[in-house]
């Protein structure tokens, strides 16, 4: 706390009796707490950190043989902002964790507020089902599970499969609107094909009487394959970004806005030799990188880190933490989430780039 200078001990003595006695009272003085609440600029808890695949799919395969997917309800190691440890966060306002699940199991089916995505990480053909529709999920896969639906995920294939979580959990608990339920099955019934979500909402077209009831996307598995091609034909142009390369978001057919209400969702091409330019945010990103290698510089000037990042690591950049992404020996394809939406509907969200 800033203290002013020169005031007489007898007057701070005081003031910290008036503090006790209006203490006592559920009252206490703004103007000790003022400039920690409303500063210049973000400081977050939150801190930069990488995970590299290589280093914790050992730990994540361990999982697998103490505990199954169904008494564990969901078989996930929490990543855990070094920051903020204990509090299930990678970012102040955003969850992220890696979820495995074993060939033959079932993840029991539930719902909550919390809404959800899935990127998926490793492994191939394991299906999430989605309020009566199952997807069948491959690397690079970007999948919605909206607040209040009902989902289970299930492994028919006989490889192991992981994917990274990321729920609004901590927006949930500071909104304090948490509910959530359990199907009284493991698996609940299939009402439509796999496939007709994309097929009906996810091919330029809409059902001409469509009027959506929620504001999460009725696409709730968006392909890589897609992602991958649109991104491939797209930088034919040459129009790189000088922060981002060629960075596309992911959005709700029905409304153009973001796929989900509450988290933003990107992927972004770097190109081979690609050096980025410094930028910022208000948004602290997730990043999980589907394709080649490179690295990012984060902060400025002797202490800025490094973060070298491949195919399948995890990193994530705090709120306004300038950056450069950088791709010297190969093309790099990277996903990234944040809650940029939240912060855009509420009028606050910003960004910089170059040395601003
Ligand atoms: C959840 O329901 C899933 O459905 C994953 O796979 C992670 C973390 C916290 C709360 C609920 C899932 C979760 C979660």
């Amino acid at each position: 706390m800033t203290q002013r200078p020169n005031i007489d001990p007898a007057v701070l003595q005081q003031r910290k009796a008036y503090y006790d006695k209006i203490g006592g009272h559920k009252l206490a003085p703004l103007w000790e707490v003022l400039h920690g609440l409303v500063i210049k600029e973000p400081k977050s808890a939150c801190q930069p950190a990488i995970w590299h695949y290589d280093e914790i799919r050992g730990f994540i395969m361990e999982a697998g043989s103490l505990i199954t997917a169904k008494e564990a309800e969901r078989r996930v190691l929490v990543l855990e902002n070094p920051g903020m440890p204990g509090q299930s966060r990678i970012t102040t306002a955003l969850y992220a964790g890696l979820q495995l699940i074993m060939p033959g199991e079932v993840a029991p089916s539930h719902r909550h507020t919390q809404s959800a995505l899935r990127f998926i990480v490793e492994g191939s053909g394991a299906y999430t089902a989605v309020d009566g529709e199952k997807t069948i999920m491959e690397e690079g896969d970007f999948v919605i599970t909206p607040s209040w639906t009902w989902h289970d995920h299930g492994n028919e294939t006989d490889k192991p499969m992981v994917w990274m979580d990321g729920l609004d959990i901590p927006i949930v608990q500071t909104l304090d609107c948490s509910f959530m339920e359990r199907y009284p099955e493991d698996s609940q019934p299939l009402a439509r094909p796999v496939g007709d979500a994309l097929a009906r909402y996810g091919s330029g077209l809409l059902p001409v009487d469509y009027e959506a009831a929620t504001p999460t996307s009725p696409v709730f598995n968006y392909p890589y394959r897609r992602t991958r091609e649109a991104l491939e034909t797209m930088r034919r142009s040459n129009e790189w970004d000088p922060c981002h390369g060629l960075k596309v978001q992911y959005v709700n057919p029905a409304n153009g806005e973001s796929a989900m209400p509450t988290i933003g969702t990107f992927m972004q091409l770097l190109p081979k030799g690609f050096a980025g330019e410094r930028y910022r945010s208000s948004d602290a990103t997730v990043f999980s990188v589907v394709e080649g290698e490179g690295y990012t510089l984060v902060g400025d000037g002797p202490e800025a880190l490094r973060f070298d990042w491949r195919k399948r690591d995890t990193f994530v950049i705090p709120s306004w933490v300038p950056h450069r992404h950088h791709a010297p020996n190969s093309d790099a394809v990277i996903f990234s989430f944040s809650d940029r939406p939240v912060q855009k509907k509420l009028g606050l969200w910003r960004e910089s780039r170059g040395n601003r």
